[in-house]
């Protein structure tokens, strides 16, 4: 499922400064929702006419919405048909622990029966593993679906996946701690335990400085809604399905993407460069 896109390691994929990019937070089982992206943004015309422009979906593409097949075969779709403008990472809920207990396994045993069900959903969540869990651009953008845990380097994200997946920022604390909120179990481990699992909350503090130390200005991350720009445009959460969809579980969130130009150098992400989801087009 990879693209011409080149890589820093097999878990980072590298864009160049040279197109339009739109990003797109969790879909979950909301074919509307990229539908009405697709459309938006006018990625048939401009692909068939030669602008470059490419969609970076930051994962959570089943689950928790009731077309999650339908969503999961449309985006693997666009991959196999565009494979060289479509980005495809994993999120939480590309992990087999979660897709198991929040909708997709129940959905194709529903759809296809027990024993088709069962082989399918082993073949997705092979497939979802070889999806790489971050972007960054050219330009300043860092892109994946939680956010960062205790890392100093670029290759610090390589074999994490999971803290990249579970990662939330926090508004009350600085530096990393533990993400306890996010726990099932696990209540006798310690902080640097916990953190090491994977469940890690940020400061402001702790994600711009490893943003200058990978040479970076902004993260664009999922996970969360309702979506929101924070902390001067240098961090940006993106939910993109919600209010107006008769697929979605979030009917009262106002969906958005993220569109910006990896032509230009990137320092904030501004008020311009979020859309709201539009299903009004389809
Ligand atoms: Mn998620």
């Amino acid at each position: 499922m990879r693209g011409s896109e080149s890589f820093v390691d097999k878990d980072v994929a590298y864009l160049k400064g040279d197109c339009q990019a739109i990003f797109i937070g969790d879909t979950h089982g909301d074919p509307q929702a990229t539908l009405a992206i697709l459309k938006q943004t006018q990625f048939y015309e401009k692909v068939k006419s030669g602008e470059k422009i490419k969609l970076v979906f930051l994962g959570d593409y089943a689950d928790r919405g009731s077309g999650d097949v339908e969503n999961l075969e449309l985006i693997l779709n666009l991959k196999i048909q565009y494979p060289d403008n479509v980005v495809l990472l994993q999120g939480n809920h590309e992990e087999v622990e979660t897709s198991m207990r929040y909708g997709l396994l129940k959905t194709l045993i529903n759809k296809y029966g027990k024993q088709d069900g069962q082989r399918l959903f082993i073949q997705y969540a092979e497939l979802f593993k070889d999806f790489p869990n971050a972007v960054i651009t050219e330009n300043g953008v860092l892109a994946m679906h939680g956010g960062i845990g205790n890392f100093d380097t670029l290759t610090d994200l390589q074999g994490k996946s999971k803290l990249l997946h579970w990662a939330d920022p926090s508004f009350s604390e600085s530096g990393i701690s533990a993400n306890r909120d996010r726990l099932l179990n696990g209540g006798n481990m310690t902080d640097e335990e916990i953190i090491a699992e994977g469940f890690a909350s940020y400061g402001r503090d702790a994600l711009e400085s490893y943003l200058g130390k990978i040479g970076a200005q902004v993260l664009i991350r999922a996970h969360q809604y309702p979506p929101s720009v924070e902390w001067d445009g240098k961090m940006v959460t993106v939910f993109s399905n919600g209010s107006g969809s008769e697929y979605s579980n979030y009917k009262s969130v106002k969906p958005i993407f993220v569109d910006v130009d990896l032509r230009k150098d990137i320092d904030r992400i501004e008020q311009n460069n979020v859309k709201d989801v539009a299903y009004s087009v389809l």
